[in-house]
């Protein structure tokens, strides 16, 4: 196979005073942060579907890149091209992680045996890449949002042979993931949702993407697959509203539906920010939880109220979203660029600085908040504001064992209580800001 990214080599370390522009200035992939090496942290990922498929392409014109690896778009030599690119773009930039959708894989056929038999002949072809690089699966999903069929949803759909189209997509797809030996399984419910509650029955849809994903983990199980499932919440795009609106609502869901032991969740950045929240939000209710899984590392713009996919380069919120992880204990998961270069970055060299751009910020973020955990201060604050529930009623109010009785007597001996203390989140904040510049 000839090389295709001809005069970029091995992206290297030359650390933050290099103006190389393909080389990382912070990302060395051997250095010991926090008492393990910088490339266990921070399994990075790409995402087959936008560096492999993406061009550019939106509703208002065509690709910009080309993506199409010199062969013809819609034919397996063209999804083989995708695996060479794909294995060279990942040894080159140090990456030792995928994931996929099915249909990034193969073009789809009219009939879904002969898609299973296209995916069975290029996961074959992308095995023997594997085996030879070391490269690994992250996690495998299947794509049920974009073919027509799916226009109203998958699980949710109001049509059973939909839903069945669905189960036979997830059926393979977990199998290809078990055949990649992928440490995870993805529900991104796309259209899992509704345009109008005028046509939906709201509960017996939820029900049904319950039933699905417990069909999925009952078959899952059966074949083997030890990794987790995860649920990646994102409130709307492209309905109008998607049932996994944010961490919070898919917890109750999976509790709701006895699903929790099985599933944890994958949080991405833009979708956190489209619910409302930050970034660092749903990845502390995850974390609280239990349920923080795996990462989908990207970037929103908040002008913008869509779902942009932008590279991270943001060190602030890196910096809180790693110190949600090192909090968690790390991701059993990892960390997917569910990121594309802007549509006016079109070239293959466009493709590494982007990732070198991602990583640097996630390198970064990991310094920093090891630094702002050794560093102690904010939770040492944290930990000093909540001090009136070591002692006395408080301790009794944290064990459960106090009635309302009991503080209703505590208050009104008091008369009236004294002011909380201070939240003093200045300070805070420039504690933080020292941590991030010192
Ligand atoms: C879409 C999105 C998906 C999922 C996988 O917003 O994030 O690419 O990550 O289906
Ligand atoms: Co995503």
């Amino acid at each position: 196979m000839a090389e295709l990214f001809t005069g970029i080599s091995q992206i290297r370390y030359e650390g933050p005073a290099s103006k190389n522009p393909l080389a990382f200035k912070f990302y060395d992939a051997e250095r010991t942060v926090f008492g393990k090496p910088m490339r266990e942290h921070l399994p990075f990922a790409m995402a087959w579907w936008h560096n492999l498929c993406n061009a550019g392409k939106d509703m208002f014109g065509d690709a910009t890149a080309d993506k199409s690896f010199g062969s013809k778009s819609g034919t397996m030599e063209h999804a083989k091209a995708k695996v060479d690119a794909g294995f060279e773009f990942m040894q080159k930039v140090g990456i030792r992680f995928f994931c996929f959708h099915d249909v990034d894989l193969v073009p789809e056929a009219e009939d879904i045996n002969e898609t299973n038999r296209r995916l069975d002949e290029i996961t074959d072809y992308m095995l023997e890449k594997m085996k030879s690089t070391g490269i690994q699966c992250l996690w495998g999903t299947a794509n049920m949002f974009s073919n027509p069929r799916f226009m109203n949803g998958a699980g949710s759909s109001n049509s059973a042979e939909v839903f069945c189209f669905a189960a036979a997509q997830v059926k393979k797809a977990l199998e290809l993931t078990v055949k990649l030996g992928g440490r995870g399984y993805v529900f991104w419910g796309g259209r899992e949702g509704y345009e109008t509650l005028l046509n939906t029955d709201m509960k017996f849809e939820q029900e049904n993407i319950a039933r699905l994903m417990r069909m999925a983990v009952n078959y899952g199980r059966s074949i083997g697959f030890k990794g987790d499932f995860y649920i990646e919440p994102k409130p709307k795009e492209p309905m109008k509203h998607q049932y996994d609106y944010d961490a919070a609502t898919a917890i109750g869901f999976l509790r709701a539906n006895g699903l929790d032991k099985e599933f944890k969740l994958n949080i991405e950045a833009n979708h956190a920010t489209l619910a409302g929240h930050t970034f660092q939000h749903d990845l502390r209710v995850s974390r609280i939880n239990g349920m923080l899984g795996s990462i989908d590392a990207n970037q929103g713009d908040l002008l913008l109220g869509w779902d942009t996919d932008e590279f991270p380069f943001d060190v602030y919120e890196a910096t809180m979203c790693m110190y949600e992880v090192l909090k968690s204990g790390g991701l059993t998961g990892g960390f997917n660029f569910d990121a594309k270069t802007r549509r006016p970055s079109y070239t293959y060299e466009d493709m590494f600085e982007a990732f070198i751009l991602g990583m640097d910020t996630f390198a970064l973020g990991l310094i920093k908040a090891a630094a702002l955990i050794e560093d102690g201060r904010v939770d040492a604050f944290t930990a000093e504001r909540y001090a009136s529930y070591k002692e006395g009623i408080g301790a009794r109010i944290a064990s459960g064992e106090a009635t309302l009785e009991e503080c209703a007597a505590k208050a009104a001996a008091a008369k009236a209580p004294a002011l909380p203390g201070s939240g003093r989140q200045e300070y805070l904040e420039s504690v933080v800001n020292s941590v991030l510049f010192s």
